[in-house]
């Protein structure tokens, strides 16, 4: 289940009103946006943080593209609505923001989203196994102590995804009212079952995400190991499975643990990374399926370096925040947002029926032109040789002065056939 993180939307805060007026706000989610700006519902339970008309005509599109979808289909999306209505998330004034010392950097990565797509917000998941390092990342971008840290708790036992969203207000007319929501989940293996997989909680996740546009998903993983173990890989088909190859086209690659004690001897920083990440960009991608996956690192601890300005840096120097918002703004513009709906997996295809007589008909002829033939040829053949053994064997029989063998009948020799095939 989501969890929707309970705070005060900001600019109607009053401390003793505050719980009538989250009731008043899940009722009319148009008051929510802090300069008026009009919000409509398109799917899924991250509406309000939503407004992406570029997923609002793609959700479109691909309703057309299911073609004749009946009555019972728009009863489904009326049931959809109703859920989603169920489930709105308050966006929170983002109080981080103006204490982060990458403050800088942020809002030129949100105006840069602002001017490319006229939208005002930014909506990233977050996968991975459990102690990666997703919750740390968002209390670090977030510049809060908002998402629950645990180094032995697996997040599973609690919930799939908790969503923070945050809004900005700076008074700045161009940035203020823009929502960055961070979706964190839950570890994706099983927290009982040991090495495997949590496809429950994947799934969980995807029916949480439905049809909200998702800008970007950060795949984490630690930079300090040396192996990517065979669960990574298994979890890695397990996303694709559940969410199709197109959601590693919005993907990052995002390793938490950057400070890296040590590189092993004889190994660079540099090279160290290099290699981590090109063995996880290699656990993804096929032969023939390479998508981009860029790759920041990142150190979420509170012990990360600071440089003469406070932002926190790698040991070779990077300010990983400004890179990490950098490769999300890219890949945030790249394409239209991603959006999960459980119909793409459901309903067939249908747009090439038409070929199933055609490719029947070419079977067909395939067996009547080319098989059947060479069939017929082999059996005749291999009658005339039987004739040819038993012509011989007469031949010698009346040599012998004994009379013809005795041949048997179609039905025998088939039986006889069957008995010496069965020894
Ligand atoms: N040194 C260091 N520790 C980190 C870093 N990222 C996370 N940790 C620590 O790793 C542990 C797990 O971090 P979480 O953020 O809870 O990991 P998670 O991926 O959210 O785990 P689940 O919620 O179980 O899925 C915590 O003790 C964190 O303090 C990092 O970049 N550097
Ligand atoms: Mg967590």
């Amino acid at each position: 289940m989501a969890r929707v993180v309970e705070e005060p939307e900001y600019d109607e805060y009053e401390e003793e009103e505050m719980e009538d007026e989250y009731e008043e706000e899940l009722e009319d989610v148009e008051e929510i946006d802090a300069d008026g700006e009009e919000e409509e519902a398109i799917g899924g339970d991250l509406l309000a943080a939503g407004g992406a008309a570029a997923a609002r005509a793609a959700a479109e599109d691909e309703d057309e593209d299911y073609g004749d979808e009946g009555e019972d289909e728009e009863g489904e999306e009326e049931e959809e609505e109703e859920e989603e209505e169920d489930d709105l998330v308050v966006a929170q004034d983002w109080a981080g923001l103006r204490t982060l010392p990458e403050c800088g950097a942020v809002l030129d990565a949100l105006t840069r989203i602002a001017e490319a797509s006229g939208g005002r917000q930014l909506t990233v998941l977050l996968l991975g196994k459990s102690g990666v390092g997703k919750s740390s990342l968002v209390n670090a971008l977030l510049g809060e102590k908002a998402a629950a840290v645990s180094a032995f708790k697996l997040q599973a036992d609690t919930e799939s995804t908790v969503k923070f969203v945050r809004q900005v207000s700076l008074g700045d007319d161009a940035l203020d009212g823009f929502r960055l929501t961070l979706i964190d989940t839950c570890g994706l293996e099983d927290p009982e079952a040991g090495d495997t997989v949590s496809y429950g909680a994947l799934q969980r996740i995807a029916e949480d995400v439905r049809g909200a546009p998702i800008d970007a998903v950060l795949y984490c993983d630690r930079l300090d190991l040396y192996r990517v173990e065979p669960l990574d890989k298994r979890i890695i088909s397990a996303i694709t499975d559940q969410f199709g190859k197109g959601i590693w086209s919005k993907t990052l690659l995002v390793l938490s643990h950057g400070q890296l004690g040590l590189p092993p001897p004889g190994c660079s920083y540099e090279s160290f990374s290099d290699r981590r990440v090109s063995l996880l960009r290699g656990a993804v991608r096929g032969p023939f399926f390479r998508p981009a996956l860029p790759a920041v690192i990142v150190e979420n601890s509170d012990t990360c370096q600071v440089d003469a300005e406070r932002c926190r840096v790698l040991p070779d120097g990077t300010r990983w925040v400004d890179e990490l918002l950098a490769a999300l703004v890219d890949t945030a513009l790249l394409g239209r947002p991603y959006s999960w709906r459980p119909r793409l997996s459901r309903r067939p295809n249908n747009s090439l029926k038409w070929l199933i007589p055609v490719a029947a008909y070419a079977q067909y002829m395939v067996w009547k032109l080319l098989l059947e033939p060479r069939l017929r040829k082999d059996e005749d053949l291999q009658a005339a040789q039987d004739e040819e053994i038993w012509r011989e064997k007469t031949a010698e029989r009346r040599r012998l002065g004994i009379g013809p063998p005795l041949r048997p009948s179609g039905e025998n020799a088939w039986r006889l056939e069957q008995l010496y095939d069965d020894d």
